[in-house]
């Protein structure tokens, strides 16, 4: 049964009248509804009834975002011009004093305004656009740097552990619950052939010489929001701002920002990493941080995207060979479809590892 978007919206302090509501946007997560209001000259609002199977403890994830949210705000506050509800997100308090509100069947629901005028792409057909979207991170790890207070929440625990999505797969694989492990043998190869050399960025870690920062996890170019100018407007989806290594988010942004192919491309000769976006959003990403990161952070950035691909990539091959458990999926093969198009892409990095690494130096 579809939700009653009126009903759960009267129960935050949103200013404005409900007129309508409709699904939107291509959140793999949760299910995110726009909500227009009457009046025109009033806030537009985001609802969205959070995924409650991923994040098993949503107070402790919006209390996560409601410091993140104070922070930036604070942060942006002090820049001459900024435009504050548009350059990040604002929780709408509910009416219980929570940043969140449970219905009938105790799903949780939250709201956010709906940034106006925004540009969203799943994919960047310009080293501008890309150049931007690096600008958006960097500063976004720039300004979250001097988080007061303790360390946020770990909202999913080992979420880019690679060693630990590893053994989730093999474990999955030697199970195979959902009868597809026939289907997956020349995918499984590619993961095992490639398994060691992705435990580099924790090994890194766990020798000290790169540190935990607070980095965002989930860098997808349609997490970044441009403005109609295309200028870099605004970071959102927050659930897994947390801990973190710098290439996570490196990574995960080349991934998509530099992919001229859809995630999902059934057409596998269409997918390949484009250098020059690749370097425009490295360009923008360093342009904010070249300062801050280590020499060693440095080093590892090239190798960032074929990490985080082949991760996404195994995530994906996990959950299809699970049963589809975790992403939202359109059609019956489709996590598998996701996952060959990733691993083609790991390849197409791995084609250009020199240029990449060449690319980075030469931006130092
Ligand atoms: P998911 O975790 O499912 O990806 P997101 O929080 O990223 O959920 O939201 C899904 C989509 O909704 C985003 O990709 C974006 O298009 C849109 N969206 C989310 N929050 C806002 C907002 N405050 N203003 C405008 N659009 C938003
Ligand atoms: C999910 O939430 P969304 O759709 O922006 C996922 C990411 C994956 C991505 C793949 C919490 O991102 O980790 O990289 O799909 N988010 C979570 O498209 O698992
Ligand atoms: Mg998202």
């Amino acid at each position: 049964m579809s939700p009653d978007l009126r009903e759960i919206f009267d129960l935050f302090t949103a200013d404005g009248t409900f007129l309508k509501g409709e699904p939107y946007g291509s959140g793999h997560i949760h299910d995110t509804f726009r909500v227009e209001t009457k009046e025109s000259e009033k806030d537009n609002y985001i609802l969205q009834r959070l995924n409650d199977k991923i994040f098993k403890n949503i107070p402790e994830l919006q209390h996560n975002i409601e410091r993140v949210t104070i922070h930036l705000r604070e942060k942006l506050s002090a820049i001459p011009g900024s435009d504050i509800k548009r350059e990040c997100l604002r929780l709408i308090p509910a009416k219980n004093g929570n940043s969140w509100i449970t219905d009938k069947e105790g799903k949780f629901w939250r709201m956010y305004i709906f940034i106006s005028n925004h540009r969203s792409y799943n994919i960047v057909d310009t080293p501008v656009k890309a150049f931007e979207g690096g600008k958006a991170i960097g500063r976004f790890q720039a300004m979250l740097a001097d988080l007061p207070g303790e360390p946020l929440f770990e909202t999913i625990p080992f979420f880019h552990d690679i060693e630990k999505r590893l053994e989730t797969f093999n474990r999955l694989l030697e199970k195979d619950p959902a009868g597809r492990a026939e289907k997956i043998v020349s995918e499984a190869e590619f993961v095992h052939k490639r398994a060691e050399e992705m435990k580099i960025i924790l090994k890194l870690g766990r020798e000290g010489k790169i540190p935990v920062r607070i980095t965002h996890n989930d860098t997808k170019f349609n997490n970044i929001l441009l403005d109609e100018n295309d200028k870099a407007l605004c970071v959102i989806d927050l659930d897994t701002v947390m801990p973190g290594y710098v290439h996570y988010d490196f990574g995960d942004a080349i991934r998509t920002a530099a992919n001229i192919a859809a995630e999902d491309e059934k057409e596998l000769s269409k997918v390949r990493m484009d250098i020059k976006l690749f370097e425009a959003y490295a360009s923008g990403y360093l342009s904010e941080t070249r300062d801050t990161l280590n020499p060693v952070e440095i080093d590892y950035l090239a190798f960032a995207p074929r990490l985080i691909t082949f991760t996404i990539a195994l995530r994906f091959l996990t959950d299809y060979i699970d049963g589809d458990n975790y992403f939202k999926i359109h059609h019956v093969h489709h996590n598998l479809q996701r996952a060959r198009a990733q691993f083609r892409l790991v390849e197409s990095m791995e084609e250009q590892y020199g240029e990449m690494n060449e690319i980075i130096a030469g931006l130092i």
